[in-house]
């Protein structure tokens, strides 16, 4: 077999202070952090899509990544072969999951029916890789944005013909999900939204979306896949409007159409950026009302308006994700998959290892600072503090429900006046954070 990363051993732990840049410095598997053993905490992925299948391609300029195993051809037969790249790839870098589009990992066929061809011959290639390596399946999901039919959405078009393909190849991508053992199953909106409401029947749309999504359960019921489905949240791109704005939105749209008790989020930074979110506010949305089921890691440019997809290197921002997870004590079937590419100046296979270990580095050291906050519980003794006026007294009174507004009213004129407030101390909870950076 040959090797296609032959000057990439697998990547070991060295500690901080290793100077080599192809070992970890953070990320050390078997660590334990709150009890769990890091690769178990963290559960990293990696993508098939912008790992695999990208070209360093821009609106304004063409590939420039070399990928001296990839004959450029949408064929099974390099398909078959970027499997064992990926498989190579992903077991040098000792991340546990991947996840993948259906038409990331087969092309596409000239009718369905070839295409599911397609998919199956590379399927059955996966399987033998996943049970060579060990390594598993996060999440699987269909493409239903990048072929013309999908134009004006596939679940939300104004076609019924092409609501009818979306499902005919959300059935196979979930039946495939299943064969390969997939922990999750996601639904990113894709074309899902609009440009213009002038032409376009939003109610209806929006119930078809949940009609799709209630017969893909029922499907997935029906076959007997277990896994958790995702709903992934994006403000825009590539519609002005997409259904699946942010947090709120999805949350919303589930509940209201009776979905809340078989979707979670796949929640990812770049698109709670481009929501005008932070993403620890998108991630800690989700999780008080139960719905966190996973993560896209990567990060946006703040200086760019749109979808970067960069690699995740920012430690505050690691650290405050894991603020987040470590209070829900991880992310049960969830994972933290690198929906990120490399910047097409980086144009060398190497480049991928030194990616992914950044970000796996800068996941590992965020995990490590945010649970030694949460240990000497600093926040949590400011946040008790910040809300004790509701321990006891009128605010007890209001939480147990025990007063109203004639009750609230009466104590305000026997007061007078609300108690003074307490400083906010903004500055000092951010120097406190440096403390542990
Ligand atoms: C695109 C999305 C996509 C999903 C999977 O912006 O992030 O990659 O994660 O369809
Ligand atoms: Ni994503
Ligand atoms: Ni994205």
């Amino acid at each position: 077999m040959p090797e296609f990363f032959p000057d990439v051993p697998k990547i070991p732990f060295e500690g901080p202070s290793s100077k080599n840049p192809l070992a970890f410095r953070q990320y050390n598997p078997d660590e334990q952090i709150e009890g769990q053993r890091m690769e178990d905490l963290l559960r990293f992925s990696v993508c098939y899509w912008h790992t695999f299948r990208g070209t360093g391609v821009d609106p304004f300029g063409a590939p420039t990544l070399i990928r001296p195993w990839d004959d450029g051809s949408d064929t099974v037969e390099n398909a078959l072969k970027r499997v064992d790249v990926a498989f190579e790839f992903i077991s040098k870098l000792g991340a546990p999951f991947y996840c993948f589009h259906d038409r990331d990992v087969a092309p596409e066929g000239a009718t369905h029916k070839a295409s599911n061809e397609n998919l199956d011959r590379i399927t059955e290639k996966l399987l033998e890789k996943q049970t060579q390596t060990g390594i598993k399946l996060l999440w699987g999901t269909a493409n239903l944005f990048s072929h013309p039919r999908y134009m004006h959405g596939a679940a939300t078009s104004c076609n019924a013909d092409v609501f009818a393909f979306a499902a005919a190849q959300v059935k196979k991508a979930i039946e495939v999900t299943h064969l390969l053992g997939g922990e999750n199953y996601v639904f990113w909106g894709g074309r899902e939204g609009y440009h213009n409401l002038y032409n376009t029947d939003m109610q209806r749309e929006l119930d078809h979306l949940a009609c799709f999504m209630h017969m893909a359960h029922d499907h997935a019921k029906s076959i007997g896949f277990t896994g958790q489905f995702l709903f992934e949240p994006k403000p825009k791109e590539p519609t002005k409007h997409q259904y699946d704005f942010d947090a709120a939105a999805c949350i919303n749209f589930l509940r209201a159409h009776g979905l809340e008790e078989v979707v979670k989020l796949n929640i990812e930074t770049n698109h709670a950026t481009l929501a005008g979110h932070s993403m620890m506010h998108e991630l800690e949305y989700a999780r008080i009302q139960g719905f966190l089921g996973s993560i896209d890691a990567n990060t946006g440019d703040l200086l760019l308006g749109w979808d970067t997809d960069q690699f995740p290197t920012d430690i505050y921002l690691t650290t405050q994700i894991m603020l987040v997870l470590l209070k829900q004590g991880g992310l049960g079937s969830g994972g933290t998959n690198f929906d990120a590419k490399v910047r097409r100046e980086s144009t060398e296979p190497v480049d991928l290892f030194h990616a992914h270990i950044g970000g796996m580095d800068a996941f590992a050291r965020g995990a490590k600072i945010a649970a030694r906050i949460r240990q000497d519980g600093v926040l949590d003794d400011l946040v008790k503090e910040r809300y004790s006026s509701y321990d006891s007294g009128i605010g007890a009174q209001i939480e147990e429900g025990a007063v109203g507004f004639a009750e609230l009213e009466q104590y305000i004129l026997d007061k007078g006046e609300a108690a003074p407030n307490s400083s906010g101390r903004q500055e000092y909870i951010e120097n406190l954070i440096n403390d542990y950076l």
